[in-house]
């Protein structure tokens, strides 16, 4: 028997025009209300899991609202794992909502975003991280990003995490059972115990360093162009971009407000940076606007690209807020100096107003965040996840130390029973409603 809450529906295809949509519902009463509002000469209830023919109806008046297909899938053997159903009706403004309305009126209750795929994680069809890659694929911008909310969907990071769990419950079973039998604690039961999380306690670590590795792959990439006033950010700004897009003169200060691009390179997506030239000294009161604005971007980036002009090698100042973050120099205006008169300074050097060297320009930026070649990751945990792993680590270091130090086992098995439960959190074997409310929220209306 299904474990059937209330019953929700929500249309689940997005608003406007579309050839089709998708009306859902799921719960107690699927069935009864779905019948009511959908006549088809095949029964629906003979027929699970086949898409049966049909008109839905006003049951008030018999009247005919759409023609459409409706499935009835029984729980539990359905997404949510209750009993639900789907109309996929015309899309459009105006008919699904009519749909929607029918079956409010029949009782059901609007869905809250990401309602249903709430319901599959409670009745242990998805764990949460696969709940969470349902939202993350709907929302990929990339195929990176796509490719990785499947590959989480497929389990890859469950299986990782589930692993390493099991492990280290494994441990903390053995560890109570001696503890509670007061039973005589070896050294050998220290060592064994001590291998054991050191073991959990390096694949928790290759779990984090996927993250760091992996997260542009899932977050995308800030990069900053910046540089003297001339350098020519505008110009290698509009070259990165294929379009006219920023203003390019050879007065300095040009650039005020900052203009932002999104471009992709490889696998990646990068929200490229305009900003205005950086000087010590002149300039009007918008241009020192301008220049603010620029160092608040800088320090927001994940790689600032610092355009030097090959005929006038001006310095620009490094602003505080770019400490800390990767920076590459660039020279630039290639095509307007010649070596006859002395070697060129080392380093990347390109010319944004023919093209020249942006492709090695991109190919170094990339390297330098050590994101090699298009081989995009498999697993690469979201931002909740690396934060459930990172505590959980920095709990079984503890772990790990205390016991290492010959204090009492009881210690190490307290810290040991919080690394589990903040480990616990990745695939929602531990979970509070405040930690559903906060994953959930994310959902669109009807998934
Ligand atoms: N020959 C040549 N000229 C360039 C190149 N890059 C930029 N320029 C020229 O240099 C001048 C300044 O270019 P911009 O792109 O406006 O410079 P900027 O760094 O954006 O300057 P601000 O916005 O004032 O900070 C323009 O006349 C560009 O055409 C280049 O690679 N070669
Ligand atoms: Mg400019």
């Amino acid at each position: 028997m299904p474990n059937n809450g209330d019953l929700i529906a929500a249309v689940s295809t997005a608003p406007g025009p579309g050839a089709l949509a998708v009306v859902r519902l799921s719960g107690a009463g699927t069935l009864n209300t779905l019948a009511r509002v959908f006549r088809s000469k095949k029964s629906l209830e003979e027929n699970p899991r086949t898409l049966i023919r049909g008109r839905v109806v006003d049951p008030r008046d018999g009247g005919t609202a759409d023609h459409a297909l409706a499935v009835w899938f029984p729980g539990p053997s359905s997404f949510t794992g209750e009993d639900s159903a789907e109309i996929q009706g015309h899309g459009g403004s105006l008919i699904p909502g009519l749909v929607l309305r029918l079956l409010l009126d029949e009782g059901a209750r609007l869905a809250r975003p990401g309602e249903f795929t709430e319901r599959a994680f409670l009745n242990g069809k998805l764990s949460l991280d696969q709940a969470e890659a349902v939202a993350e694929i709907v929302a990929a911008e990339s195929a990176a990003e796509a490719k990785i909310a499947a590959r989480t969907l497929d389990g890859a990071l469950k299986e990782k995490v589930s692993a390493i769990f099991l492990a280290m419950k494994g441990a903390y079973a053995r560890l109570t059972a001696v503890l509670d039998f007061e039973e005589e604690w070896t050294p050998k039961d220290a060592d064994d115990l001590l291998n054991a999380l050191k073991e959990a306690r390096e694949s928790l670590k290759s779990l984090i360093d996927l993250r760091k590795r992996g997260r542009f792959y899932r977050d995308g990439l800030k990069v900053v162009l910046a540089g003297a006033p001339n350098a020519g950010k505008s110009e290698l700004f509009n070259a990165l971009l294929g379009k006219k897009r920023a203003l390019v003169s050879p007065v300095p200060g040009t650039t005020r407000d900052y203009l932002t691009a999104a471009v992709s390179w490889g696998n990646v997506r990068v929200e490229l940076v305009d900003t205005a030239g950086l000087r010590e000294e002149g300039g009007d009161e918008l241009e020192k606007m301008g220049q603010a604005l620029a160092l608040e971007q800088m320090g927001e980036a994940d790689l600032v690209l610092r355009l030097r002009d090959l005929t006038n090698p001006e310095r620009i100042p490094t602003p505080e807020a770019e400490k800390g973050i990767p920076g590459l120099e660039v020279w630039n205006k290639t095509d307007l100096v010649s070596t006859d008169r002395g070697p060129l300074p080392p380093g990347l050097k390109i010319s944004a107003k023919t093209g020249d060297g942006l492709e090695e320009l991109k190919e170094a930026a990339l390297k330098l965040l050590g994101i090699q070649g298009a081989r995009i990751p498999d697993i690469v945990p979201n931002l909740r996840q690396e934060k459930a792993i990172e505590e959980s680590h920095r709990l079984l270091e503890e772990a790990v130390a205390s016991l290492s130090s010959g204090e009492p086992p009881e210690i190490c098995g307290v810290l040991l029973r919080r690394s589990l439960d903040r480990l616990g959190e990745v695939t929602g074997r531990v979970f509070t409603e405040d930690l559903l409310t906060e994953v959930f929220k994310r959902f669109c209306l009807g998934k």
